[in-house]
């Protein structure tokens, strides 16, 4: 079988629109956009507080940003290029996190409208996942859920691990947790912001992105979702639907570790304070209401993934425009191979496609 009899969706693949770009031209506090002196090269995105280090010269500060951040012509190359049938694109980090609360909402809806029309132009190859205006009042938040309905395109949310600003498991999340229960919107859980740098160490800067990307990211999205199921919000809304990037962190390897600490802890007769932790398991939420993608670049991630929530929940995805291929002009790149290769050689069905069809609703592209 070829990729070419495969139907293969992309859940995991960002976008940064020119309007977006603009806005980040604009700052001058992380995360902003760095013109280069040399006008030939692309501009750096400083995205990470460690990016913005005025001892690294502008050249090497943060990561190139070229036209396969924005251009949806070079995000259909791509997609072509790797047999990718549908991709479901997505606003990267650090999302509108940073923005008054008086222009998120603005933001928010320019972004969605952008990203619906950027899908009714492609339609079946391209959908999105919307973004939400957190930095300002849970009510602006939960009208845009609201609002999403209205259109075609667009099949989630992409979140990142902060919340308000205190975190998932700050009660004042739980009227959006409402709105999303409600309307049934998948939640896409992304990170962004690592861990605190110290516990990178001195030599920290000798290691670039290494540590922060590899080891700062699936923490971080481990954390932020074990907090959501400490604080209870999968038993107060039980019909939550979230996607965890990274195939959950380390959430697979590291399950049955927190669902003891949970057991052992309500057994401290200190802690009886009528606050005994979750009711539902563990487990039991992971299997119900968490899909993992599978950028994770190993099978033995893969299949830790497919053990952990089944293999009917686990979806394929490239994270592209990042982790582009490390010599210039080579055609596929690396990244994507390692991770088809993952599963399977990208040879099940389930995870390449069909899974997220099915999750989704996707249609197939029209006239293809
Ligand atoms: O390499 C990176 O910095 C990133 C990032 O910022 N966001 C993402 O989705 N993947 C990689």
């Amino acid at each position: 079988m070829t990729d070419k009899d495969l139907t293969i969706v992309d859940v995991h693949t960002h976008i940064y629109p020119p309007a977006y770009l603009s806005l980040l031209r604009s700052r001058t506090t992380v995360p902003y956009l760095l013109d280069l002196p040399d006008k030939s090269a692309p501009p750096r995105l400083i995205i990470l507080p460690s990016d913005d280090d005025s001892s690294i010269p502008p050249e090497s500060r943060g990561r190139p940003v070229d036209a396969s951040y924005s251009s949806i012509a070079e995000k259909l190359d791509f997609m072509k290029k790797h047999e990718i049938t549908t991709s479901v694109i997505s606003l990267a980090n650090p999302w509108l996190d940073f923005l008054s609360p008086e222009d998120g909402p603005r933001w928010a809806r320019t972004i969605n409208d952008e990203l619906e029309r950027i899908c009714s132009e492609h339609r079946g190859k391209l959908y999105a996942f919307a973004t939400l205006p957190l930095s300002a009042s849970p009510d602006d938040v939960v009208a845009e859920i609201h609002r999403l309905p209205s259109y075609t395109y667009i099949k989630g949310v992409i979140l990142g691990t902060t919340g308000l600003g205190n975190g998932l498991d700050d009660p004042n999340l739980d009227s959006i947790w409402a709105a999303l229960e409600q309307r049934q919107t998948l939640i896409f859980l992304h990170p962004h912001y690592g861990l605190p740098a110290s516990v990178y160490g001195p030599r920290a800067h000798e290691y670039g992105h290494v540590l922060p990307l590899s080891l700062g990211f699936p923490m971080e999205i481990t954390i932020a979702f074990t907090r959501m199921f400490l604080a209870g919000v999968f038993d107060r809304h039980p019909r939550l639907k979230i996607l965890i990037a990274h195939a959950g962190g380390t959430v697979p390897f590291l399950a049955g570790r927190i669902d003891s600490c949970v057991q052992h802890e309500r057994h401290f007769p200190e802690l009886e304070t009528g606050k005994r932790g979750p009711r539902r398991g563990f487990g039991e939420v992971v299997k119900t209401n968490v899909w993992l993608d599978a950028v994770v670049y190993s099978e033995t991630s893969v299949e830790a993934a497919v053990a952990l929530v089944g293999r009917e929940k686990v979806m394929f995805g490239t994270d592209h425009p990042f982790f582009p291929p490390l010599e210039e002009g080579k055609e596929e790149w690396e990244s994507v191979q390692t991770n088809k290769a993952a599963i399977r050689w990208g040879q099940d069905r389930l995870i390449m496609g069909d899974n997220a069809m099915k999750l989704l609703g996707l249609e197939a592209p029209v006239g293809e």
